[in-house]
This record gives C-alpha cells, structure tokens and sequence, in this order.
C-alpha cells in the first residue's frame, strides 16, 4: 500500500485511517489556534521558482555538507517525543532509515528509546541529541555524558519550551502517555486492533532516557516535570564550555535572538516554532529565515523546520539561506502508516520531489541553489513590525 502514496499528504492520510484518532491529532495538530502550523505550512506556497535555462542538470548532486559530513540531501530527521507511540518501530526504526540513506538523526530527551538503543540501531549513522534543559544539573549531566559515550556528534538545545503550549486536541482527545483505558480508548482499540496489540506486546512507553514519568501524565504534566522556566542564556553559556561537538540551538524566530545565540558561541540555530505546538501566532519559520541568515552571516549553520511537507519546500528553504530542514510529522506520518518502510517511503517522496526540482531549476549540485531562483516576499512587513524580514 505504501507504493501508492505519491506525496507526504498521501501519508498523512494513510496514518489517519492506521492510528488511534489521540495519537494521530497528537503529531497532526499543534497548539492554541493553530494559526502558526497553518502559517509555516502557507509560507512554502508563496514561493514562486525562477529557473536558469540552458543548464546542464545530469548526474544531479543532491549532498551538501554540515558539520564537515557530506549528508545525501539538506535535510535532518527531527526530535520527535514518543516516537514509539506513533508506531512501535519507533526511534530505532527512524535512526536506522537515516544511516541508510545518509542523512542525520536527532533523537529527543523524550523520546521512548534509550540514547543507547538508538545508538545500536543505527551503529554508523550520524546521531544528534536534543536536550530539554531540565532544572535537575545531575539529570542534564547524565543525558550529555551518555551522549558523548554513545558518539552523538551535536546537541541541540531547544528553548521554545519553558513552559508547555496548549494542545487543545489533546485535551478534548484525553491523551495520556502511555495511553489510559477508557471508554474512549476501548472504543478506539477496536478500531485499530492492529496498533493497540503491537503497543502491548513491545513493551511499555517508557522514556527510556529520562528517568520514568509515573502514573499516565497528559503531555503537559510530563513537559512541567521536564522543562525548566528558569532557562536562561547563563545555561548555553555552561552548555558550550561542557559540550564539545557541535552545538546548535533550537527554537529561534528572530534576527536579534540568532545573533545573540551565535555570538555566545553556539554554532548555529534551528529557525523553529516548534511546528506550531508551543507558541500560536509566531513567525512562520520561511518568513524569518532570511533575515536570520543575514544577522548570523554565512559562518553559522542556520536549519529549518515548521511545515516542511514537499521536496520543494527543501528546495526554498536551501535557496533562502538553510543549510538544511529538519523534518518531523513528514516522516511520523510515514511511520505511522508503515512503520519503518513509510518512513523510507516519506524520505524517497521529498527526496525525489528535491532532485526534480533541482534540476528543473538548472541547477544541478544543491550547492548551487541560489536566492536567485527564489522568489519570495516574507509576509512580515505589516504582519510583523517588530521584525525587519
Ligand atoms: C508536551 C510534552 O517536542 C512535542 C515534543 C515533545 C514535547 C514534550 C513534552 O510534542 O512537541
């Protein structure tokens, strides 16, 4: 069946019909209004292609280099939390696609795989870590020693979350993790049998790198147990003289954050909203992108995330300034409605949607994606005064 999915929205659709409807609005929807998820989603639309012509494209050259690795493409797998939730293949199934096809993995401080795990399913694959600053030094300590053992080449350190957003689905869907059995569920479980038999037999939804969460919390009792209000710039100050491979933080939207980040020694930023699930009514993340490469100049590594759904989305944003995207619900959709072959599947999709559309802009190395084939007005100049894009 996952031959027939032609795009990531084919996925998606797939997903709705294998999972429960609270797992499914989990990854699917995002916080408030969800007017930010929308936003970063309509951003990638107004970019309009501006081919060279004449160009030779054969034997296209889809690589770029980060972090002095050649990766396949400009694109990193994403943190996602519970990512065994989703599928009970997992982290280790979304680490193990992206050694395959040469691209990075970042697992989360939540995530329902261990950091040593994951390191055993993908033995040669670049691995990063995403660390919620927690308000416990020991437990911030443990997570970054086990890292550095277990050969994770970059941290990324996520700052859009010192409180929890308000996922209204997830209140109205009751999601608590693990799952609790009620009448809602029981309903559920006899809709997608298939989901809920593989989530008994493979184990329960620990977090397997933080200690366990007693009880079954709703997502918002887990994110005031984990994330620390307090964090502040004195933390990244502590996190780079501790960490020694490469540092980058996420969850930045604003030209004057990315160069105050960078000039206290982060390597780079993820230009990130957190896809829309913390703070409603920011910047969708394209709108800002340019105007952050500019502020943090050509030496940092600027990513991006948020609405990343299309190979063409790779290519404007690579045009507009990213060194690359991090994609998240692209490929849990795929692993939701095929476990570890959808989530080949979702990288082939925007894999070829990004080759294709190199070429058809006569460009023929990734490296040679320019502003010039983009044309794009960020929608910021009344919708966001406070921010010169
Ligand atoms: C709200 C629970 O980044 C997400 C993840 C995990 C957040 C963990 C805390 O769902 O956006």
């Amino acid at each position: 069946r996952l031959e027939h999915a032609l795009t990531v929205r084919d996925l998606r659709a797939a997903a709705r019909r294998t999972t429960p409807r609270a797992v499914f609005d989990y990854v699917d929807g995002a916080a408030e209004e969800e007017i930010t998820a929308a936003r970063n989603v309509a951003a990638y639309r107004r970019v309009t292609f501006l081919p060279d012509a004449l160009r030779p494209v054969a034997d296209p050259d889809t690589s770029v280099e980060l972090f002095g690795s050649r990766v396949a493409m400009p694109l990193v797998f994403a943190p996602t939390g519970y990512t065994r939730m989703m599928h009970h293949h997992g982290e280790a199934a979304v680490a193990g696609v992206a050694e395959h096809v040469g691209v990075p993995y970042a697992l989360s401080t939540v995530g329902s795989t261990s950091i040593e795990d994951v390191r055993a399913a993908a033995p040669g694959g670049d691995l990063w870590f995403q660390l919620y600053f927690t308000a416990d030094p020991a437990v911030n300590e443990d997570l970054l020693s086990r890292a550095e053992a277990a050969g994770y080449s970059t941290l990324v350190l996520t700052v859009d979350t010192t409180v929890s957003g308000m996922r209204y689905r997830d209140v109205v869907n009751g999601l608590t993790i693990p799952p609790t059995l009620t009448a809602r569920t029981v309903l559920d479980m006899s809709r997608f049998p298939v989901w809920w038999f593989n989530k008994l037999t493979t184990g329960g939804l620990t977090f397997a790198s933080l200690a366990d969460v007693p009880g079954n919390p709703t997502p918002g009792e887990v994110a005031s147990m984990v994330f620390d209000p307090g964090l502040g710039l004195t933390a990244l100050d502590w996190l780079r003289r501790r960490w020694r491979g490469n540092l980058l933080v996420k969850g930045v939207t604003t030209p004057a954050s990315a160069a105050e980040i960078v000039e206290r020694g982060a390597d780079g930023v993820v230009v990130s909203n957190h896809g829309g699930r913390q703070l409603d009514r920011s910047a969708a993340t394209l709108d800002v992108l340019p105007a952050i490469r500019a502020a943090v100049g050509r030496q940092a590594t600027v990513l991006i995330d948020g609405g990343v759904l299309h190979g063409q989305d790779v290519v404007a944003a690579r045009a507009l300034g990213a060194d690359a995207v991090m994609i998240g619900r692209a490929y849990l959709y795929g692993l939701m409605a095929g476990g570890r072959d959808g989530v080949l599947r979702a990288y082939e999709i925007l894999a070829q949607e990004y080759q294709r559309s190199m070429q058809l802009l006569g460009v023929r190395r990734s490296e040679d994606l320019a502003e010039r084939h983009v044309a794009f007005a960020p929608h910021g100049a009344g919708e966001y005064p406070n921010v010169s894009v």
